[in-house]
């Protein structure tokens, strides 16, 4: 395990609210167990679960999500999940997060997403770097660059770690909601915000709801990413292929048709072992698409989904994916 610690990694699929720390989610929700809004027992019984399916896991989020939606909260959750994200030597890190309105605070999604780059600069741990291109020359960034262990090359010796922003459109979200992420999106762009993301529970909503502001942010050019078949939806699957986002994110319950239509269009898959096997959408690793994908030499990455709520990280995912498929198959791992 030591060993993918130390590889430096990236990390495309990772929720905000779901990536918390546990202790944090603890203290919080002790916090307000003291102010008497919520049972702490009762808080702490659902938190430190980790057997749950996936309506289970998206009521958590909801739980999760009266613990955070504050700025200062949201400031301090992105600081440490980034922190820990560059402690396993993450160096490039696509965060993604839903943006929300909560009157009773003053939020609403420009600010939730301000507070969510407060904390990126409030980290002090590692560089942080969400602004300049990624690149491996050094003119172009200012003399600095991420180097393969990780490091920044600018002589501070500090490690560095690249984050961009995915803004996510909730599948509970009007037309309307949904186009203000991407207008907002749009705006943030040169804070780092690079792409969409359509996730939420995905037993609700309808894909023709969401379309028109996927649409148009595809014509903007903003990054695409949608969770796609994370339950058996072969029309909405259809759909989402045909609209060719630029990664899909589990590719759970595909069936032939599908699987040869993301095949020919070459779609990368964002594939979260551990997630997919707690939720139950994939019932056991022998049977997970991930071999077949890389076997067939089809792009995919590995992905915690929600480090937190999965008690996971990428250097585990990785260690995962070498202990079930390394062996096996045409191709190995790395
Ligand atoms: C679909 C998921 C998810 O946005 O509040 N989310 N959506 N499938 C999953 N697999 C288990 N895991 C997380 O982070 C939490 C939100 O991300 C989405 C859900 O909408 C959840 O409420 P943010 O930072």
């Amino acid at each position: 395990m030591d060993w993918w610690v130390s590889m430096p990694k990236i990390e495309l699929h990772a929720h905000l609210n779901g990536s918390i720390r546990d202790s944090t989610l603890l203290e919080l929700a002790r916090e307000l167990g003291d102010k008497g809004l919520v049972s702490f027992p009762d808080v702490e019984h659902v938190i430190v679960k980790h057997d749950r399916s996936l309506s289970e896991v998206f009521k958590l989020f909801d739980l999760i999500h009266i613990l955070t939606t504050d700025h200062e909260t949201v400031t301090r959750i992105t600081k440490e999940v980034i922190e820990d994200f560059a402690a396993e030597n993450v160096v490039y890190l696509e965060l993604r997060t839903t943006p929300k309105k909560n009157v009773s605070k003053g939020m609403n999604k420009r600010s939730y997403i301000e507070a969510v780059l407060e904390g990126l600069r409030a980290v002090t741990m590692v560089e942080v770097d969400f602004l300049s291109e990624p690149s491996i020359d050094s003119q172009a960034n200012g003399g600095i660059y991420a180097r393969s262990d990780g490091y920044a090359s600018n002589g501070t010796e500090k490690k560095k770690i690249f984050v961009r922003l995915l803004l996510s459109i909730d599948r509970r979200e009007s037309t309307e909601a949904a186009m203000e992420t991407v207008k907002l999106a749009l705006e943030m762009r040169h804070q780092g915000v690079v792409g969409i993301d359509l996730s939420g529970n995905p037993i609700i909503g309808e894909w023709l709801t969401f379309l028109p502001a996927l649409e148009f942010a595809k014509e903007q050019g903003l990054l695409i990413t949608l969770h796609c078949g994370e339950v058996p939806n072969p029309v909405e699957i259809h759909a989402m292929l045909h609209f060719l986002p630029a990664r899909i994110g589990h590719a759970c319950c595909f069936g032939e048709e599908e699987w040869a239509k993301l095949k020919s269009l070459k779609i990368p898959v964002e594939i979260c072992l551990t997630s997919n096997i707690r939720t139950e959408t994939i019932s056991s690793l022998d049977i997970h698409h991930f071999a077949d994908l890389y076997n067939s030499g089809h792009p995919i990455v590995l992905c915690t989904d929600d480090s937190g709520v999965f008690s996971t990280s990428v250097s585990g995912e990785y260690s995962l994916a070498a202990s079930a498929f390394g062996k096996t198959g045409a191709g190995t791992i790395i």
